[in-house]
């Protein structure tokens, strides 16, 4: 009998192509999501470059081209009775969980998106939590955390654990965590919570501390263009190697923010399915929090556009990088060295970040360059000082941040009535 994998967050960049993975290898996939992130866009004015279909034209042309069923459901995680009913019916097992508001300077816009972010998140992950131990104890939990819960500490960052020796005596604890923004302050607090309920009641769970993924093809996004997944170029949602991309093909500078040595971990859209199928096929024991960094290869920004800019010039093309004031608060030159070898030891065979890749990504931005606002691609509209600022307001729609306010007012009710 094939086995039932709930995708949580199946509408996202990466909760679509992993849905059409899994149901290609044969799993029975059930998707799940509230669409939250296509209202976001519509509150900030942003949109994805690459045109999305809606998730039932996206799963019955999957089932047209392929014969195979992905089980669509609109469903919020943190209505925590709808959620419930879901997992009672379904009985997966194993959920895998992307559900969550995914962008850093979202969280930062003010006090409402910073309240939202955290209620979405840890209210979400919480109540998956419970159903998860009330109907399928056994299941396995695959958690998508964020190489940015360690921040940028001046030591070597180690798989979710740190040996320790104190005063004598020696542990094995949490390794320390340093979020940069509320948004990576909620991961933190994910991760906390799946480690606690792990120890108290069993769970079996990975937490997938992920780096930055960049590209928008996989082989099933491939198929159709109603199967393409979104591809974020603004300030906003756009993440780093993937906005750069946007920026070259309109002929604008790459925004790099102040020095440019702020280097993180980063890995291709396809070892993100990869790594996870791999978790699912190598379930950790009951009681084991397993923490895996899932990345491939570390880039300073530096790094990354200039790799860029030569990619171009081997086409004949001219590339700018403008190093602009940084709206974040972050280090911009620092030690980086982040231990990555589980998912490599589990048989992880990378695709490495190569002027092949680079070269099918801008092809990509080309084909859609026309849809391309030069507004959104320059300076941010979200500092961590001030946060929105007059590009975020000149887009907000005021209409969408007054219902953000209301859902936020009306979680936190929910959550403390029932
Ligand atoms: P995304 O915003 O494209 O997708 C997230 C999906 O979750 C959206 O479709 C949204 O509607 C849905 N969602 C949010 N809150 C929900 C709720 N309460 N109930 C139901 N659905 C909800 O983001 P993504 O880039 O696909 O990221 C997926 C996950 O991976 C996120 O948890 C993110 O933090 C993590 N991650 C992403 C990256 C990256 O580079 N994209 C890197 C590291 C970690
Ligand atoms: N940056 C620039 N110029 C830009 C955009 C970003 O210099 O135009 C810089 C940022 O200041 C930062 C770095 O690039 O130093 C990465 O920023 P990002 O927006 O690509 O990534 P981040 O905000 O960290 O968030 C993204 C995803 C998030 C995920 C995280 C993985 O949005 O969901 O958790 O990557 S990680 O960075 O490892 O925490």
């Amino acid at each position: 009998m094939s086995k039932t994998i709930v995708v949580l967050g199946a509408d996202g960049f990466l909760g679509w192509p992993m849905s059409m993975h899994l149901s290609r290898l044969g799993y029975d996939v059930v998707a799940m999501d509230n669409l939250a992130r296509r209202r976001w866009d519509l509150e900030g004015g942003t949109y994805s470059l690459v045109p999305i279909a809606p998730m039932e034209r996206r799963v019955e042309r999957w089932r047209e081209l392929t014969g195979k069923t992905i089980d669509w459901h609109n469903v919020d995680l943190c209505d925590h009775m709808a959620l419930d009913d879901l997992i009672a019916r379904c009985r997966p097992e194993a959920v895998i969980h992307f559900a969550e508001q995914r962008s850093a300077p979202f969280s930062m816009v003010d006090q409402a998106h910073a309240v939202m972010t955290s209620v979405n998140n840890l209210v979400g992950n919480l109540n998956l939590l419970f159903s998860l131990h009330r109907w399928v104890p056994d299941c396995h939990l695959v958690k998508l955390g964020s190489m940015g819960e360690y921040g940028c500490p001046n030591i070597d960052i180690e798989e979710g654990y740190i040996d320790i020796e104190h005063n004598g005596r020696h542990d094995r604890l949490p390794f320390p965590k340093l979020p940069q923004s509320f948004y990576h302050l909620s991961k933190v607090t994910d991760s906390n919570a799946i480690f606690l309920t792990s120890r108290i009641w069993g769970m079996r769970a990975t937490d997938l501390n992920q780096g930055i993924v960049y590209g928008a093809q996989t082989p099933e996004t491939e198929l159709h263009p109603d199967l393409a997944t979104r591809l974020d170029f603004d300030s906003v949602w756009g993440t780093a190697l993937n906005r750069f991309c946007v920026q070259a093909a309109a002929g604008a500078p790459l925004t790099v923010y102040g020095k440019g040595g702020q280097t993180r971990g980063y890995l291709d859209i396809r070892d993100t399915m990869a790594c996870i199928t791999l978790a699912l096929e190598n379930p950790p024991a009951r009681a084991e929090c397993r923490v895996f960094n899932q990345f491939t290869e570390q880039f300073s920004l530096n790094d990354l556009a200039e790799l860029i800019v030569s990619t171009r010039r081997e086409l004949g093309l001219e590339t700018a990088i403008s190093h602009i004031p940084n709206p974040r608060v972050e280090l911009e030159e620092h030690y980086y060295n982040a231990r990555h070898s589980s998912l490599l030891d589990l048989g992880l065979e990378p695709h490495y970040l190569g002027a092949t890749l680079l070269e099918s990504l801008l092809e990509l931005v080309e084909r859609h360059a026309a849809q391309i606002d030069p507004v959104l691609l320059e300076r941010p509209s979200v500092t961590w000082e001030a946060g929105g600022n007059e590009i975020w307001e000149r887009y907000a729609d005021r209409q969408s941040s007054d219902t953000l306010v209301a859902e936020t007012d009306a979680l936190i009710n929910v959550s403390h009535n029932r």
